[in-house]
């Protein structure tokens, strides 16, 4: 009886310890504020940068546009400046009537000056919208941080599923969910 206890007590220890563990590494690395969206709609998605390279403050970020995010918009925020790449798409789309044959692939925002890089104390948010792919499922976001002393390459994806649990540096992930199924009666 006192067995099944203690071992009832560990089972709760263990399972609150992996909670912890797995809300810790969504507040820290560099991920989405809002991690779920909806299949075939505009989004804002908004990257949060929640600590520098060792200590070192942030002064630029790369973000690689999945495929199938189209028409990638970066916000402009004050002290950083904004470059983006664009490249010939392997499959077109359609969009307001046109098609379009090469797309944003790449973002990277730039501290404009050492004052104004991001310290490693402080967190803040890089956003951009586009439109998301109709169909659901994630879309992995690889960013590259750079800092005044070394690097963080956000780019490991899990083989299987969804959990980065233990991963070092895990890409950012965008759950894109199935779009609500409504139905129109006239
Ligand atoms: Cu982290």
């Amino acid at each position: 009886m006192k067995d099944e206890v203690m071992k009832n007590v560990f089972r709760i220890l263990g399972i609150s310890f992996g909670l912890m563990a797995s809300i810790q590494s969504v507040q820290a690395h560099v991920v989405f504020s809002e991690p779920q969206a909806i299949a075939g709609t505009y989004h804002k998605a908004t990257l949060r940068v929640g600590h520098g390279c060792n200590g070192s403050s942030t002064t630029s970020l790369i973000v690689q546009v999945p495929s199938g995010f189209q028409g990638a918009k970066p916000q402009p925020k004050t002290g950083w400046t904004i470059t983006t790449r664009k490249a010939k798409l392997a499959q077109p789309y359609n969009s307001h009537g046109k098609t379009v044959t090469d797309d944003v692939v790449e973002l990277r925002w730039t501290a404009a000056s050492k004052e104004n890089a991001l310290p490693d104390d402080q967190f803040d948010e890089f956003a951009f919208m586009g439109r998301l792919p109709d169909k659901a499922g994630p879309l992995w976001v690889k960013v590259l941080q750079t800092c005044e002393t070394g690097q963080n390459d956000w780019s490991d994806i899990p083989v299987n599923g969804t959990s980065t649990r233990g991963m070092k540096l895990p890409a950012a992930l965008l759950d894109v969910q199935p779009a609500p199924t409504h139905e129109h009666h006239h």
